[in-house]
């Protein structure tokens, strides 16, 4: 039971706590006092996990006056903040990222070393959270980083899963997965608050009374309630004194639901009851791009948007703040249509909580909201059966209706007689069944909906959302995204970070349009030297972790040919594997010699969603053709094929400034930016890449010359679309093509059985949905140019250095710039 809150009235009561002194002997006490008093053990008798966590926490106290005051001036201040509603952070560990926030690194490896133990043993110890899928997750977690290191007030909500991102293993070459226990061992970086717990309902019927005013009112009777906890997390800024704070929110039961049950004398029933509660923020659903209708994610998602929302009005605004206000103060930023149900919910708040009318809400709800979408597959555009959504929150539906009468009287009224768009716009689909369209909803009550690469903006207005536009094209804006410098610069490769910062200074971390005085370095022979030997480092650090962790061995001096990202058919991992299975084809058929191949490894990294069937058939093809291929000596040792099981943060720290190529090869129009292709770019590896997402802005920066262009545009994609588009064609007419499928229908890869991968070869052959096969022959002869120009390891170089120097718009600093002008209306705090 919490009492009244005390009035604290100690002199020191609003002064924030002492940091720790900035120096090694100052460093190295706060350390053992962790150790002491935290983890109760000595130096001599604590074990790695005792060292990782006291050394967390040290780290933490250097962060904590900053956290303090930055929380306390948050709330004392008037100015307006972002509030990023996510269901996704992929954060990557934590404690590199704070050690160089704090400007430890140094000081924390020399008192680790006077205490006789090594850094990198610790952060190694280190469980990433999975808290995301992919690219929209990773997004969420690089705005974070850029909004603190900005100085923006802006606070990160989420939901904290017991389950991230499952683990991948590989049995018999096939995806196996393993749940992802990132808690285990404790987490020394979330501060959780119990007391700070609200209330979720759900369920249950709506009634109709009069108020005591007589007005005509609803109210929500829900059925069951869970409570949700806030954890918090430092989002620590970039040597500017600031951390901002991530809150992700777990369920548990409700007491009250619980003694209802117990009291029946059910012990078991309340038991289930509670895991029932407590499922909601169990586990992550790991579908990237094609969600599932399940009701657990619905749960899911009213669960982080209402708790978040409540907290954003009760803890940051206060009692006496006038909600008619809330857009001078707040703008909720949606990551994709997943925290979508926040706009009913906010309805309903200020209806049927503060007695707003529904014109007066609506006035300030449509203020409150922007949407970010990132996606043009039509199946990952989510819709809820009415049937389900009207079960578990009977009053959104209501409102949700309401809000489509009202947006669809003003569609008749701007295109009268027009029926047919008026269907088409409607929240509410009619077919296959009655559902709630959540990116209409967003469209409809977003200031400002905006996609997250040119290409993909266009697009969404001249097609995915090109009603919406036609109605309201002041709307419509673009924030192509961005990579945080910190993590996947500074901190991932820490000597080119080095030769950068010795050549032009360190303002580059803060500022990375600066890359752009590197360019004459382009042309300079001992910088070029330099570059290479980092390069070369990085090849060799790989290596160890890769044999390390996985038992790879990467053969020294070749080509570093990298595709990592989710398994999915419009990402094309099958276009690089026939690829790779050409190759090969033509060296065991006499085409060609194994000298006339470029020595080069090709690097899988894929997680594929469990019950995505064709994905996890080419995840079992892919690792089949790498023993293969890595066995057969007729190749001389020339094309080797890696694929790492478990790709997350951690590993694409160490293997992207490792590559010299990168693989962006999705089909023209289908993937909405990529922030992997700048990621490689930044750290100087070249792209082969089709004129898709953001590549089309990667290469508009670094230029023809030094980007390897192929396949089809959208247009020419949509044109042979519309003419009939029949793979089948392109095999009989292309032999080398032939030549790969009939290879893997020969059994080779299979130990002789000749059906394995039928599911896969015959998907491309009748139907082939992201037009492998009309690209095959683009993509093989771009990997022709990326053969010659590998062999002038000079243009190479050079093409390298210029990637790099010309890619610094990848900066989420200026992602977080754009959204602040183009869409938030706010400025930071200094
Ligand atoms: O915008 C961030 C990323 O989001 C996705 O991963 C997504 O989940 N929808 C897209 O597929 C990426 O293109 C995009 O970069």
């Amino acid at each position: 039971v919490l009492g009244p809150a005390n009035k604290p009235t100690h002199p020191m009561a609003l002064a924030p706590v002492a940091t720790p002194r900035h120096s090694v002997d100052g460093f190295v006490q706060e350390f053992l006092h962790e150790l002491n008093t935290t983890q109760g053990v000595t130096l001599s008798a604590s074990t790695i996990n005792d060292q990782y966590k006291a050394l967390a926490l040290t780290v933490r106290n250097y962060l904590m006056a900053r956290w303090l005051e930055t929380t306390r001036n948050s709330i004392k201040s008037k100015s307006k903040a972002v509030a990023y509603l996510s269901a996704e952070y992929l954060l990557g560990r934590q404690l590199g990222n704070a050690l160089l926030a704090a400007d430890l690194a140094d000081i924390a490896q020399e008192g680790l070393k006077q205490c006789g133990i090594e850094l990198w043993q610790l952060r190694a110890q280190e469980v990433e959270p999975g808290l995301g899928n992919g690219g929209l997750g990773r997004l969420a977690a690089c705005f974070i980083d850029s909004l603190a290191t900005m100085n923006v007030p802006s606070v990160g909500y989420g939901i904290r899963y017991e389950y991230g991102i499952f683990r991948q293993t590989f049995v018999d070459g096939r995806q196996v997965e393993q749940p992802d226990t990132w808690l285990s061992l404790g987490s020394p970086w979330e501060f959780p608050h119990p007391e700070a717990a609200v209330t979720i309902n759900f369920g249950g019927t709506t009634e109709k009374y009069t108020d005591e005013d007589g007005r005509e009112r609803t109210r929500w009777l829900p059925e069951w309630d869970v409570q949700a906890i806030p954890y918090n997390y430092m989002v620590p800024g970039y040597l500017n004194g600031r951390v901002n704070t991530l809150r992700l929110w777990s369920a548990e039961a409700t007491r009250a639901f619980d003694l209802q049950i117990f009291n029946s004398g059910d012990y078991a029933r309340a038991v289930r009851a509670q895991t029932f509660a407590e499922n909601i923020s169990k586990v992550l659903y790991p579908e990237d791009s094609t969600p599932q209708g399940k009701e657990l994610r619905l749960q899911q998602q009213y669960f982080f948007v209402a708790a978040s929302i409540r907290d954003f009005i009760n803890q940051v605004l206060g009692e006496d703040f006038d909600l008619h206000n809330l857009s001078d103060r707040i703008i909720f930023q949606l990551n994709d249509t997943h925290p979508v149900i926040g706009v009913p919910e906010l309805m309903r708040v200020l209806i049927d909580e503060e007695g707003f009318g529904w014109d007066e809400a609506w006035e300030v709800t449509s203020k409150c909201f922007a949407y970010t979408c990132h996606t043009l597959l039509p199946e990952a555009l989510e819709v809820w059966p009415t049937e389900l959504l009207g079960r578990l929150l009977p009053r959104h539906l209501e409102i949700i209706y309401a809000i489509n009468d009202r947006f669809l009287e003003q569609v008749r009224d701007r295109f009268p007689g027009d029926e047919v768009r008026v269907g088409r716009m409607s929240i509410i689909a009619e077919y296959p069944e009655r559902a709630v369209r959540m990116a209409h909803l967003a469209s409809v009550a977003a200031t400002k909906i905006n996609g997250v690469a040119e290409l993909h903006s266009q697009l969404l207005r001249d097609k995915v959302l090109k009603d919406f536009a036609d109605l309201w094209p002041e709307k419509f804006t673009n924030v192509t995204n961005g990579v945080t410098p910190r993590r996947f610069l500074r901190m991932a490769n820490y000597k080119l970070s080095g030769l950068l910062t010795e050549t032009i200074g360190s303002g580059w971390v803060t500022d990375l349009e600066r890359l752009r005085e590197l360019e004459p370095c382009a042309d300079d022979p001992e910088f070029r030297e330099k570059f290479r030997e980092v390069k070369a480092f990085n090849k060799r650090r790989l290596t160890n972790l890769l044999r390390a962790r996985d038992g790879i061995d990467l053969p020294e001096g070749h080509m570093l040919d990298v595709m990592v990202k989710r398994l999915h058919e419009y990402k094309r991992q099958s276009l690089k594997i026939l690829h790779v299975i050409s190759l090969y084809e033509q060296v065991i058929s006499g085409k060609i010699s194994a000298d006339e191949i470029t020595p080069r490894t090709v690097v899988f990294g894929a997680k594929a969603a469990p019950g995505y069937r064709l994905a996890k058939d080419t995840i079992h093809l892919i690792n089949k053709v790498a023993s293969v291929v890595n066995e057969d000596k007729r190749l001389d040792g020339r094309l080797k094929v890696a694929f790492p099981a478990n790709y997350n943060v951690t590993l694409a720290e160490k293997l992207i400034p490792a590559a010299d190529l990168s693989e962006q090869i999705s089909l023209a129009g289908k993937e909405a930016s990529g922030t992997g292709n700048m990621k490689f770019a930044l750290n100087g590896a070249l792209t082969i890449g089709t004129d898709d997402g953001a590549n089309v802005e990667i290469r508009e920066l670094v230029g023809d010359d030094h980007f390897f262009l192929f396949g089809m545009t959208e247009p020419e994609v949509e044109a042979l679309q519309a003419k009939g588009y029949h793979p089948g064609e392109y095999y009989q007419n292309n032999p080398q093509l032939k030549a790969a499928v009939d290879l893997i229908q020969s059994g080779i890869f299979s130990g002789g059985d000749r059906g394995t991968f039928d599911s896969l070869t015959s998907s491309w052959l009748y139907h082939d949905r992201f037009m492998v096969f009309a690209d095959f022959d683009s993509y093989i002869a771009a990997q022709k140019k990326v053969e010659e120009k590998y062999a002038d390891q000079d243009a190479w170089t050079r093409s390298a250095i210029l990637n790099m120097a010309r890619t610094g718009y990848f900066s989420s600093d200026r992602s977080m710039r754009d959204y602040m002008t183009r869409i938030w209306n706010i400025t930071p705090d200094f």
